[in-house]
């Protein structure tokens, strides 16, 4: 770091975050909605480090930032994830874990982006920067929006609101990966009068929920009103739109909570057994960097499990996590970034809990007294009506 970084003047606040996005006034309709609720639990607890001194952040050196997509069923999730990596969804094919998208085109800078809805317990986690919330504009908001909005307040989330499937409006023309305005310029009157009504009410449907939504280019306050970007993840328009905004807005709000620090602080996504691998965790390393051979300790159903990092894996390059196939090893991986951690013992983990480094001067009995802690608030999130079992699978609807 060079010696005029004394003179920089201290990084913006971060001005993301939900209260001044509230609409002022809940309408009619509205008082039973869930989504203002004050918040419940500390549901980021798990962030906290384990060193007695945390190192200190360098300014200038920051991470990737943690976007997760989340919203209706069918609102296009995982085809915009596919879109943003320029790839091909293949018919039948389950929502990928996480991508690390490249975007070198934009200032060097990478993102990861987790399609949500099979992560239930990361969404929960506080974890993610900023989310990407998909409404099928044909359809408007939904439960599930409405579920994702409850959570994104809860872990005061930003995000940036998708509308979906713009070329299913009656008489579209396909401007394939134009820029949105431009692409709206090429349209019939009644096309861009169908795509305003619409808009005009998704818009009135997010007052009513309290929650205060703009188009991106009509937005004159953003950090106090959220941005809405109209996309197609079939012929691409828009999504330059929504790149543009994930990282413009991430760079500019959240300079302190991307500034990367030594502190390890990683949460288990997914357990799974792999052939020839035995049972792996799916992690998402947020900060920090896990080497081979690391001694860590996950939060398990009979205990905490003391291990040591076997593997740590990630598919090759354009692949995802969960597609099946050879993996590239590493002898140490660097936040931000999602890998998969062979060890012994993982068969118990706890998907949605932290994994936590043990350093060589950490008192491991401490270690694992925090790592059980957090079952118990990974067990306090799943709601349960006491009887019978409480399932959250928002595919199921889908094949109902
Ligand atoms: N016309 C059109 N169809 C789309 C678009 N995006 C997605 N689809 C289609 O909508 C359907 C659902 O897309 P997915 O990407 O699986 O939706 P999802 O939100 O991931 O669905 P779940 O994960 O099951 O909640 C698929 O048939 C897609 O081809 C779009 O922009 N335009
Ligand atoms: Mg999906």
């Amino acid at each position: 770091m060079g010696g005029g970084q004394e003179n920089r003047p201290p990084p913006p606040q971060y001005q993301g975050g939900w209260n001044s996005r509230e609409a002022p006034v809940m309408k009619k309709g509205a008082t039973n909605r869930t989504v203002f609720n004050p918040v419940v639990a500390d549901e980021t607890q798990h962030t906290k480090q384990l060193s007695a001194v945390p190192s200190k952040p360098s300014a200038g050196n920051l991470r990737s930032p943690i976007c997760s997509i989340m919203g209706d069923a069918s609102s296009g999730k995982t085809m915009l994830l596919h879109c943003i990596r320029g790839s091909n969804v293949q018919q039948g094919h389950e929502a990928c874990s996480f991508t690390h998208y490249p975007a070198q085109e934009i200032r060097g800078r990478s993102l990861l982006v987790i399609d949500a809805p099979c992560h239930q317990s990361f969404k929960r986690s506080g974890l993610c920067d900023i989310a990407i919330l998909v409404v099928d504009i044909m359809h408007g908001i939904q439960q599930q929006t409405i579920d994702s909005l409850d959570l994104l307040k809860r872990t005061n989330t930003d995000l940036i609101i998708v509308l979906n499937k713009v070329d299913r409006i009656c008489a579209w023309q396909t401007c394939r990966n134009a820029p949105i305005r431009e692409a709206l310029m090429q349209q019939y009157a009644s096309a861009k009068y169908e795509f305003r009504r619409r808009v005009v009410k998704i818009v009135s449907q997010f007052r009513m929920l309290g929650v205060n939504a703009q188009l991106y280019y009509e937005n004159n306050t953003m950090g106090e009103t959220f941005s809405i970007v109209p996309t197609s993840a079939i012929s691409g328009e828009g999504i330059t739109d929504m790149l543009f905004l994930l990282f413009g807005w991430t760079q500019k709000t959240m300079i302190e909570k991307l500034t990367y620090s030594e502190d390890v602080q990683c949460t288990v996504l997914e357990v799974k057994v792999i052939e020839g691998y035995g049972t792996t965790i799916d992690v998402v390393l947020a900060q920090g960097v896990l080497r081979r051979g690391d001694q860590i300790v996950v939060s398990g159903m009979k205990g905490p499990i003391v291990t040591t990092i076997r593997a740590l894996l990630t598919p090759h390059p354009m692949e995802e996590l969960c597609i099946k196939g050879s993996f590239m090893h590493h002898k140490e991986i660097k936040a931000v970034m999602g890998v998969k951690i062979t060890a012994q013992g993982l068969e118990h983990a706890i998907a949605g809990a932290s994994l936590y480094l043990v350093k060589p001067d950490d008192d491991l009995e401490y270690v694992k007294q925090v790592a059980m802690e957090d079952v118990e608030s990974v067990l306090s999130r799943i709601e349960g009506s006491g009887e019978g079992v409480c399932v959250e699978a928002p595919r199921l609807l889908k094949k109902l």
